[in-house]
């Protein structure tokens, strides 16, 4: 009932992790394969083992999360052997890549893309966390530049970019029209909503470490921003271009929502981490709930459907 497809790689379920929730080491990854999540997607990934920025890093409240993590992730190399060895290898396996600079994803992409128990990699362009470095996506040129140098390097791979979140209808066209240009196979909206400010009032501080206490929302805060990136991407790419929902998914309404605005897959980040692995599961049943009462049998006969009024 729950079965997708990104390019030709089929998913037994539409719901998988979001990049950076719970996916950092082997046994995070295996709980990922054990789980009922459709995909396991590793977290971004650098050319050499990074311990991230100082605790504490990472905030949640009720209506969602909070954090600057700053890309600690054990490597590249570390994410291509797992690749050989993990568990439940009919589970597609995806990449998420993130280097401090275009040389460093050229040369991630060329050794992961040589490297076939990977299934596909997701080229990250919108890191919100790392001192001094702007987020690529925000930056047209240099994301057309990353796209023109990557797209010769994943010919016989299966790629795609994840996006900042846009609010601008100038800046949705202009990304589209870049992203039609080169051969990836998916785009997944959206990364967290980047340099955001959570305080508490009571202590007068702000709640996270790094960055003077800025840093990336997600949870529930963002579903909105998500939907609208998903809509807009889904009306504006070609129709080749699978859509990956990420955003304020906590419920099987919310991963319904996302696929009644266009997404063929949709992932799952602050729910995760709040709830562990058996957090698919839960929403695997609530969506199939869901379209059993509307009379649904698969995510096609209501993907992109969204009415107008
Ligand atoms: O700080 C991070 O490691 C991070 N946090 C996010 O919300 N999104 C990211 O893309 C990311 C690092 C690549």
């Amino acid at each position: 009932m729950l079965r997708t497809y990104i390019a030709d790689i089929a998913l037994p379920s539409c719901l998988y992790n979001a990049s950076g929730a719970r996916c950092v080491t082997a046994a995070e990854l295996d709980a990922l394969a054990e789980s009922a999540a459709g995909a396991i997607l590793s977290k971004s990934c650098t050319p050499t083992y990074r311990a991230g920025n100082p605790l504490p890093r990472y905030y949640e409240n009720e209506w969602g999360s909070f954090n600057s993590m700053g890309l600690p992730n054990e490597g590249y190399k570390y994410y291509a052997k797992y690749a050989a060895v993990r568990p439940h290898r009919d589970k597609p396996y995806f990449v998420s890549v993130s280097g401090l600079s275009l040389d460093d994803n050229l040369m991630m992409i060329e050794a992961l893309g040589k490297t076939p128990p990977i299934d596909a990699i997701e080229l990250n362009l919108s890191c919100p966390n790392v001192p001094g470095k702007p987020q690529t996506g925000y930056d047209m040129e240099h994301t057309n530049e990353t796209l023109r140098q990557v797209a010769p390097l994943c010919l016989n791979k299966v790629w795609g970019v994840k996006l900042p979140p846009y609010f601008d209808i100038a800046h949705f066209n202009e990304t589209a029209a870049i992203l039609n240009q080169y051969p990836i196979h998916f785009v997944t909206c959206i990364n967290s909503i980047g340099n955001a400010l959570v305080i508490d009032p009571h202590s007068e501080q702000v709640v996270i470490k790094p960055r003077n206490g800025f840093g990336g929302l997600g949870g529930d805060y963002i579903k909105p921003t998500a939907l609208a990136n998903v809509r807009q991407f889904y009306t504006l790419l070609r129709p080749d271009i699978a859509i990956i929902g990420c955003g304020g998914v906590r419920t099987g309404i919310d991963a319904f929502e996302h696929i009644l605005c266009g997404a063929s897959a949709v992932q799952v980040g602050t729910a995760l981490v709040r709830e562990g692995t058996a957090c698919f599961s839960r929403i695997e049943a609530e969506l199939k709930t869901l379209m059993q009462q509307k009379g649904y049998y698969c995510i096609d006969d209501f993907k992109g459907k969204l009415k107008e009024l």
